[in-house]
């Protein structure tokens, strides 16, 4: 909502229509004799000796599949092969004018774009850069392989390293472009511009938007590519990519430096079929897909329906659309037709589709027209083509020979500790700065900030000199706390940018970000659209490419929209990597309170369960500050929650308050808040101030001494603090404003049962909200913790309390109850 776009009645209301341009449809009509003047015969040839590396590559794996053996090699198979056997001339149509800074994302289809793209960026290379990146690449454990019957010439050499990269990943061998932690639907190898193709269907349509963003903000060269299916048009993260990528802002109101479009072609892949449901007639109400574009922006996204049965033509169209992107002119969505002859899988009966229809597309088979015309137009003999398919057969014969053998190609060894998984999910660094020696682009010093210079005024701490609690309104609160560390890590990290809705003028949802617009040009700060899934995804897209992000999600419970890509794209693509990428992501979560059943709920333990993401929740200002800091200077992807009911707490606990400079907070350490000897309270998040109640009422009241832990991490947590406050008190109680039935608490109060059992008079006791919908704010005390839910719950399971009245009953018979109806 930048005041500069005025919104005028006058003009909004006045009368008027919308003019739609014509997509051009299948355009393209010059003959192979015609392009003479374009390729010369190497490039002409090179174009169907890909195609055919391409076919045989897949016919080989889906006999494997099928049958168990190629070429009477036997080979067993277990995972996936989603082959795309018909679609080569477009995957080489499309990577013939790709450099290796132009990158490509796809999908679980993506064999062919992969070997596609590899080869051309052989072309590209000099010998020198193919050696220096093959020995560079995990140590030069896939060279290794290739090289042993080696011969020729280094581009030779390179032809085979990237058809056995890519097998040896499939097969999932040890020396694959991944490790074989990506296998057959995440193989990709950056050096040459293949970058993470996703199981997810649609998962690359906002994840590539953050990859061009990544580009256009750090003056990056090169273009990115979304391979994205006919059938996943519809998926959301396609469409909500689609909608952060055409932001009008970008021509309009990012600075001169900065003005136009992303550099991104949203590539559909038409085959005219998801695994049996028909977009074109049956699932879409499209007609054609390319007229997707008409509705998204004036330019209609430069909208094109290609024929990607004919290589040549959609070389044509990425020359000229590439253009387009270019001059700043992009995003481009093109609709490039094409057919799969084989089954979606394997085991795909086809029973969606006629033979008829099938015959129809042999009829007009690439890898048979294509040579047929080059043989027409005198560019070749049918000898040369005869002898390029031979070549085809035995660059993947030789890389099968290699992938299968268990000798050649061990699998990674992931039952000794600590095995390969265990350093790789996270990689655990420090970087100040991802590229250092750039300067941050900023718009004011940082000590001119209005908000640094308000903040100036405010107490440190909760207390003044003579120790007497002041009101908040004076003193530095978590929002403050987080905001301080936020803006100094813009000072320091060029790469770094933050957006999500209402991020600038408004100051972030919750006025975290208030004097970060003064600070920042719109290139690293900015609004999102409504578009949770696409503001994570795109996040992740950014942190591929090496930048760092930071996002924000308005409301936990949005989290739901933001699903798959917190849970399979941001948690997953540093391991998927084997090991190779960093995840720098930040993406910050506030739990609501007041609101209802929307816009209220604890999600830690969703986070906390998914492998490869990092957990936090300071409940303090000390701690929000540090632990920021450590997250915007970690290379891990980090969910990190905060709770409205304390934004504007002080610092209560660590002497002097909130340090002015720098700190960091190392997650995984719980803390103690108050020391105690009779009873142990852990607490996550916000419920740290009403166990502390709670802890004053019950020594005040029965003479029980609390000793009140604060987990503020959940993924790492370090156990060791828990068991050591466990050999004085004996018993544990855990709190957090989570439903309690599936809730982080419990998953911690079992492992201190199995860790501690010894230590313990009582079973660890957990107190979370009720597992119901959060109700009014005005009744919310029936639903979240409060300190008589402690003690209710202290004095029926751990330990009676000498003249306590229940308040509210939650006996194990109650606790049955509850269960037994779902509550
Ligand atoms: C989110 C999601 N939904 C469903 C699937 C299962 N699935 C795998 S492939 C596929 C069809 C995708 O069709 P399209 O996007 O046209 O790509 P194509 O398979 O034709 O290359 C489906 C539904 C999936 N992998 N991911
Ligand atoms: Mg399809």
């Amino acid at each position: 909502m930048p005041k500069s776009c005025f919104i005028d009645p006058r003009t909004v209301r006045a009368r008027g229509e919308i003019a739609f341009t014509p997509i051009p449809v299948n355009q393209y009509d010059r003959t192979v004799a015609q392009e003479r003047d374009r390729f010369r015969k190497e490039e002409f040839l090179r174009i169907h000796r890909d195609m055919a590396v391409l076919r045989t590559f897949e016919t080989m794996l889906n006999e494997v599949k099928l049958r168990g053996t190629w070429k009477g090699i036997a080979y067993t198979h277990r995972g996936p092969a989603h082959l795309s056997i018909g679609q080569e001339s477009a995957a080489v149509g499309q990577a013939f004018l790709l450099g290796v800074d132009d990158h490509i994302y796809g999908s679980h289809r993506s064999h062919g774009e992969i070997l596609a793209k590899g080869l051309s960026a052989i072309e590209k290379l000099d010998d020198d850069a193919l050696l220096a990146i093959m020995r560079n690449y995990f140590d030069g454990a896939c060279l290794r392989v290739v090289e042993r019957d080696g011969s020729g010439s280094v581009k030779d050499l390179a032809i085979d390293f990237v058809v056995y990269g890519a097998l040896a990943e499939i097969f999932g061998r040890e020396a694959g472009f991944n490790k074989g932690m990506g296998g057959s639907m995440h193989a990709f190898f950056p050096p040459f511009g293949i970058y993470p193709n996703n199981a997810v269907v649609g998962g690359s349509g906002d994840i590539a938007v953050g990859a061009a963003l990544f580009k256009k903000i750090n003056h990056k060269p090169g273009i990115v590519i979304a391979n994205v299916g006919d059938a996943s048009s519809a998926c959301g993260p396609v469409w909500e990519g689609i909608c952060l990528a055409t932001m009008a802002q970008y021509k309009t109101l990012w600075d001169e430096a900065h003005r136009g479009g992303l550099p991104l072609v949203f590539n559909f892949v038409n085959n005219f079929y998801g695994m049996g449901g028909q977009p074109e007639g049956e699932t879409m109400g499209f007609g054609m897909l390319a007229r997707l574009g008409a509705g998204i922006n004036p330019e209609q996204m430069h909208a094109e329906r290609i024929d990607g049965f004919n290589p040549l033509a959609v070389i044509d169209a990425y020359g000229r659309k590439k253009e387009v992107v270019q001059r700043g002119d992009g995003p481009v969505l093109l609709d490039v037709l094409t057919y799969r002859y084989s089954g979606h899988s394997p085991s795909d009966a086809m029973s969606y589709r006629s033979r008829e229809e099938l015959a129809a597309w042999r009829d007009v088979d690439p890898l048979l027209v294509y040579p047929a015309q080059l043989v027409e137009a005198g560019i070749c003999s049918q000898d040369e083509i005869d002898a390029l398919n031979a070549l085809a057969d035995e660059i993947v014969l030789r890389a099968y020979r290699k992938a299968i053998d268990l000798n050649v190609s061990p699998r990674a060894d992931l039952k000794t500790t600590p095995c390969l998984l265990d350093r790789i999910m996270f990689s655990n660094q420090k970087i100040e700065s991802l590229e250092p020696g750039r300067a941050p682009e900023t718009l004011i010093p940082r000590e001119e900030n209005p908000r640094v210079r308000k903040l100036a005024e405010r107490s440190r701490s909760a207390f003044n000199d003579k120790g007497e609690r002041l009101p908040n309104h004076a003193c530095i609160g978590i929002r403050d706390a987080l905001f301080e560390a936020i803006l100094d890590r813009f000072y320091a990290d060029p790469t770094l940018v933050a957006y999500g809705e209402e991020n600038r003028d408004w100051g972030g949802a919750f006025g975290v970000y208030r004097g970060l617009t003064e600070a920042l040009p719109y290139h690293r700060l900015f609004n999102a659209p409504i578009a949770e899934g696409a503001i994570v995804g795109s996040a992740v897209g950014y942190a591929l490419e090496g930048g760092r992000a930071l996002v924000e999600l308005m409301y936990c419970d949005f989290l739901g929209r933001a699903g798959d890509q917190v849970f399979n794209q941001l948690s997953k693509w540093q391991a998927m990597s084997g090991g190779l990428l960093k995840m720098p992501v930040v993406v910050r979560v506030s739990v609501g309170s007041k609101y209802g059943a929307q816009h209220s709920q604890d999600w830690t333990s969703l986070c906390a369960h998914i492998p490869g993401l990092k957990v936090v929740f300071p409940a303090t200002p000390y701690d929000a500050k540090g632990m920021m800091y450590s997250a915007l200077t970690g290379t891990d992807p980090v969910v990190f929650f905060e709770s409205q009911r304390i934004y504007d707490q002080p610092e209560e606990f660590v002497a002097g308050g909130v340090p002015l400079g720098r700190y960091e907070v190392p997650f995984g350490e719980p803390v103690v808040r108050k020391e105690g000897r009779d009873l142990t309270i852990l607490t996550i998040g916000a419920t740290l101030y009403r166990a502390l109640e709670a802890a004053r009422q019950l020594e005040k009241t029965c003479g029980l001494s609390c000793e009140v832990m604060d987990a503020r991490s959940l993924v790492p947590f370090d156990y060791q603090k828990v068991i050591e406050s466990l050999a004085k008190t004996r018993k544990i109680l855990l709190t957090s404003d989570a439903c309690e039935r599936g809730s982080f608490l419990q998953t911690m109060a079992a492992r201190i049962t199995q860790l501690a059992f010894d230590r313990l008079d009582a079973p660890p006791v957990v107190v979370g909200a009720r597992n119901w919908i959060t109700p009014a704010d005005e009744v919310e005390d029936a639903f979240f913790p409060y300190p008589l839910d402690i003690l209710d719950a202290i004095h029926q399971h751990i330990v009676p309390l000498r003249g306590y009245s229940v308040k509210r009953d939650c006996s194990t018979r109650e606790l049955l109850r509850r269960s037994a109806e779902g509550m």
